[in-house]
């Protein structure tokens, strides 16, 4: 079943069936290196009280949380987090383990020039020879832009916070963006943000993140029912 729909999608469109990439660096022995987290059944996040100054606390919170959840659902891949709640102090860094998610509304901790256009960052920590990751901080750009829980277009920079935090999610569990393009509906959620599309339109998985995922994270007992 599996080798007929790849060679049907290579005869007809004669492109790859997937575009997805993995978050790969270069280790000081020149090899490649595959950036993963070892447990991927419980990689654990924290969320900064304040959550952004554009929503309640609870609000933001609830976004974030619906985001994670949106790649734990996926039944192919490994991939289940663990809540440990919001803290007070934390600030990002790459070196207290702690996989925090954080809004800076100052500029502070981006490092990125006022008008830059980004509007979050995934900072991944991991090990120089294993690529294990160690640590994990995203950082939205709160200075800049304003985050948004409705599907509604609003003028100005609002944007909708789930979007960006499905796709930083992605960047998180160690995907690249992927160069499949296509209509917003059906564009992969880790192709480069969008900012032109309709706010919701990237809070979906599409087949490639979908097999992204599962490459990075097999779930065993789906890797078993369908064979290799
Ligand atoms: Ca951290
Ligand atoms: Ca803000
Ligand atoms: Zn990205």
């Amino acid at each position: 079943m599996r080798a007929s729909s790849l060679l049907l999608g290579g005869l007809l469109v004669a492109m790859p069936s997937h575009g997805f990439l993995i978050q790969t660096f270069e280790s000081r022995s020149g090899n490649q290196v595959q950036q993963t987290w070892r447990y991927p059944d419980r990689i654990s996040f924290v969320l900064h009280a304040a959550g952004s100054d554009d929503l309640s606390p609870a609000q933001t919170h609830a976004l974030i949380r619906e985001s994670f959840q949106v790649w734990s659902d996926v039944t192919t891949a490994r991939v289940e987090f663990v809540d440990q709640g919001t803290t007070q102090n934390s600030v990002p860094t790459q070196r207290d383990r702690r996989n925090l998610i954080y809004f800076d509304e100052t500029g502070r901790y981006l490092d990125a020039p006022p008008e830059t256009g980004v509007i979050a960052i995934t900072r991944i920590q991991s090990h120089f020879a294993t690529g294990q990751i160690t640590d994990a901080d995203i950082i939205f750009n709160g200075r800049d832009f304003r985050f948004s829980a409705g599907l509604f277009v609003q003028p100005g920079n609002w944007i909708n916070l789930k979007d960006v935090a499905v796709h930083e999610i992605g960047h998180l569990l160690g995907l690249e963006h992927t160069p499949l393009d296509g209509p917003p509906h059906i564009r992969p959620t880790m192709n480069p943000f969008n900012h032109s599309d309709d706010p919701g339109e990237a809070q979906s998985l599409e087949p490639d993140d979908i097999e992204g995922i599962s490459f990075l994270y097999p779930d065993i007992v789906y890797q078993a029912s369908v064979g290799s």
